[in-house]
């Protein structure tokens, strides 16, 4: 897994931690980082070592300030469109990874960090943390997602108003608007992370992978269709011992030993 030049990346006890790393650039997304994130998310998604993942920033000011601003300006229209393309690739393979996803975020997350973050299943800020879509004022509108995650998020009003303005929001009215899970000082940031992906991962882990995608698929469908999709991922968790074994520590008033399986 150390095969990287813009990424640190550790496996510890399930627990993948990506940190992207190019801190004198803020952690700028650049066609090369993105690159590496797209071959380390096909590696994480066979692992079956890795039981969830975390992603942060390296240094202390920056989750990501966006997109590599330097590298984008020169693009050809062609090349904008394969540079948009491998991003949103990226972004979406996080997405759909099997495993939850945590964003641990240390500082500035503009443009491009803003939707990484939103990609990822569940965010938590450091105090220090500041959000935003400053796309409109370089003048491009967020491409990896952000106006149609973004509105998911928060809703429309506030979602135009972040993207219609390019304004940042600290910490505090990121998790007002429902932007953020939690906020965490900036110390603890990273061991309130791995402490939420240990709770995840003492639960059963096929229902927690079957949950994501219900949760994933359903909110691209209408309710009675995603009502249906859920039905149907319920039932496959009565295929599994740890539902037997759930259900029998609960009778048996002890601790459930689930397996995995
Ligand atoms: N790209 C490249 N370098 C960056 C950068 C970025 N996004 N953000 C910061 N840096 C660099 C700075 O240039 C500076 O480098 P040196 O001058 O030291 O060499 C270094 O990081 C430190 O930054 P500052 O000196 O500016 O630090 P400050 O504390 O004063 O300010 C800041 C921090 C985060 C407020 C400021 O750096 C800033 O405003 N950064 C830019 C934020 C931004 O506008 N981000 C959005 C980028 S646009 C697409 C899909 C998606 C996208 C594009 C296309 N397609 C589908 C085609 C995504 C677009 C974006 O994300």
């Amino acid at each position: 897994m150390n095969q990287y030049t813009h990424l640190l990346v550790e496996n510890n006890d399930g627990i993948a931690m990506i940190t992207l790393n190019r801190p004198k650039a803020l952690n700028a997304l650049n066609y090369d980082l993105l690159q590496e994130l797209n071959q380390l998310c096909e590696d994480i998604a066979h692992d079956e070592t890795v039981k969830v993942v975390i992603i942060t920033g390296s240094g202390d000011k920056a989750f990501v300030a966006g997109a590599d601003i330097g590298e984008m300006r020169p693009l050809s229209a062609m090349e904008g469109r394969n540079w948009g393309r491998l991003g949103q690739s990226v972004f979406s393979k996080i997405e759909n990874l099997p495993q939850p996803v945590i964003a641990a975020v240390n500082g500035f997350a503009l443009g491009g960090g803003c939707e990484l973050a939103m990609a990822c299943d569940m965010r938590i800020a450091s105090e220090k943390a500041r959000f935003g879509q400053p796309e409109v004022t370089l003048g491009i509108l967020p491409g990896f997602g952000g106006t149609q995650r973004l509105s998911r998020l928060v809703g429309t009003g506030r979602a135009k108003e972040l993207i219609f303005t390019g304004d940042m929001i600290d910490a505090q009215e990121a998790y007002r608007i429902g932007l953020v899970n939690k906020v965490i000082t900036h110390e603890e940031l990273l061991s309130a992370a791995k402490s939420l992906a240990q709770r995840i991962m003492s639960r059963a882990e096929t229902a927690v992978t079957l949950s994501k995608v219900a949760v994933n698929k359903g909110i691209n469908m209408d309710l009675e269709s995603g009502i249906a999709y859920e039905a149907e991922v319920f039932g496959l968790c009565f295929s599994t011992q740890d539902q037997k074994e759930g259900m029998t520590a609960f009778l048996e008033k002890r601790k459930a030993n689930f397996i995995g399986k």
